[in-house]
């Protein structure tokens, strides 16, 4: 076995990390918009006004995909772009751009796949509660209609939410992501209730108004760990630890993962955070638990844990000097073989890589070109234990780098470049990095180049 023929290779970018055009054409205020208005919350206070000009350049940028080959193009919606208040009344001229967009995708050969919320949530809503306020999953689910009946004719694959460990977690419990709150734990369970509500929502949403048959998942943050060896023991204390939570934070798998999948938050979170728990309404969990088609997940790094031989799990040191990305994370590729696998035993849905790749110190060299050898030999490593993981009958039906272009990296700014198409800022040129025209020619290859890479 290997990578099935019609494995999904793409490529993912987000609304705020891309578009710009933050102030025009009718588009309301998105939460980062706000943030990055806050001296020092962004590295050298970059801000997404601009970004890469994706709204002004988006044919350019479809024409690019198409040129590498990409099957598919994970992109997102920005909700304020759309819906300036966040509900109630249409921008039309915003709505209209991902019209257009996903036209130009289309006519380069490149399948469309709708993220509906990547982080930029409307400022409007934000002021009346937020994802604290019980109606923000209605909020979400209107949103999600106007969404739908517009795109669903030409796109059939949907994810709610992205790394809602993330954007409640660390937007709103460590403050770091807009909105920058730092709220006491029982808010925190009582946002991710909602975000978890909203989701469940969306999908009831999706599945009664698309005018194509759709697929329907969302994009989690896989928190991956990793068997020290091969032994029984190291492997089930890694799976052990994957799912479960020992700590006061979003940082799991299982809090999201299991209220979507099987309709019930996971015993030892509850039990954990049981004097923060959230009010759970009649028919929440039934509304939260929707039926799936695929599991979203981004992986970039992982875990090394080893077995106690008492049943219990620890996490490895790292070697003295370890491999590390720009942004200071662990090489893993054994993250994409054993992340895939834990995920797919336990939630029985396909898999698909919402997101995977490397920020690295990327720059135009003198002969004019980006020679990017380490994001070439992250890949290569991280696609062949994808590759292992489906060998090894793990179903795995796609694999979404991230990120087709460089772009904003939220509170670090332009300092990261995770592209595989590189921008110059000042000018928005854009120009293909040796990994863009290397990953081309893994998907023309349909994988079999990595066995020579
Ligand atoms: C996230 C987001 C992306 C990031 C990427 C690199 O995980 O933070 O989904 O928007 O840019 O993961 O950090």
């Amino acid at each position: 076995m290997s990578f099935s023929k019609d494995f999904v290779w793409g490529a993912a970018a987000a609304s705020y990390q891309i578009e710009g055009a933050a102030y025009e054409d009718g588009k309301g205020l998105s939460v980062w918009d706000t943030m990055c208005r806050q001296p020092g919350k962004v590295w050298e206070d970059n801000t997404g006004d601009v970004a890469c000009d994706h709204y002004h350049r988006y044919k350019e940028d479809a024409r690019l995909m198409g040129e590498i080959g990409l099957k598919a193009y994970r992109l997102s919606i920005s909700w304020p772009r759309v819906l300036p208040e966040g509900v109630g009344t249409i921008n039309q001229k915003g709505l209209d751009f991902y019209d257009r967009l996903i036209d130009a995708l289309l006519e380069n050969g490149v399948q469309p796949w709708v993220t509906l919320f990547h982080w930029d949530y409307p400022y409007a809503l934000y002021c009346r509660g937020g994802w604290l306020n019980r109606d923000s999953s209605d909020w979400f689910a209107e949103y999600t209609s106007v969404i739908v009946d517009k795109l669903s004719d030409r796109v059939s694959n949907w994810m709610t939410l992205n790394e809602p460990q993330v954007f409640i977690g660390i937007a709103h419990q460590s403050g770091l992501h807009a909105p920058g709150l730092q709220l006491g734990f029982a808010d925190v369970l009582l946002a991710a209730h909602n975000a978890l509500l909203a989701h469940g929502k969306a999908v009831q949403v999706i599945r009664t108004r698309a005018k194509t048959k759709p697929a329907v998942g969302a994009a989690l943050v896989g928190v991956t760990s990793m068997p020290a060896t091969d032994s029984t023991e190291d492997i089930e204390a890694a799976r052990g630890r994957m799912f479960s939570i020992w700590n006061k934070n979003c940082w799991n798998n299982t809090w999201w993962a299991d209220p979507m999948v099987f309709g019930t938050y996971p015993e030892d979170g509850m039990k954990i955070f049981e004097i923060e728990m959230p009010a759970i309404a009649d028919g929440d969990m039934k509304t939260i638990c929707q039926p799936l088609d695929f599991y979203g997940v981004n992986i970039y790094t992982g875990q090394t844990i080893r077995s106690t031989g008492d049943g219990g799990a620890k996490s490895v040191k790292s070697p003295d000097g370890p491999p590390l990305t720009t942004m200071e994370w662990q090489v893993k590729p054994e993250s994409l073989y054993w992340g895939p696998r834990f995920l797919n035993e336990r939630y029985r849905l396909p898999i698909f890589i919402t997101e995977n790749g490397m920020g690295n110190c990327d720059w135009i060299h003198r002969d004019g070109k980006i020679h990017d050898p380490q994001r070439i030999d992250f890949l290569a490593r991280y696609l062949s234990e994808l590759k292992h993981a489906i060998d090894d009958g793990v179903m795995v039906k796609g694999y979404f780098l991230w990120s087709i272009m460089d772009n904003f990296e939220w509170s670090f700014g332009y300092k990261q470049r995770f592209g595989i198409i590189y921008v110059d800022y000042a000018t928005g040129e854009r120009t293909l990095k040796d990994s863009a025209n290397w990953y081309k020619e893994v998907i023309a290859s349909n994988g079999a180049i990595l066995d020579k890479t």
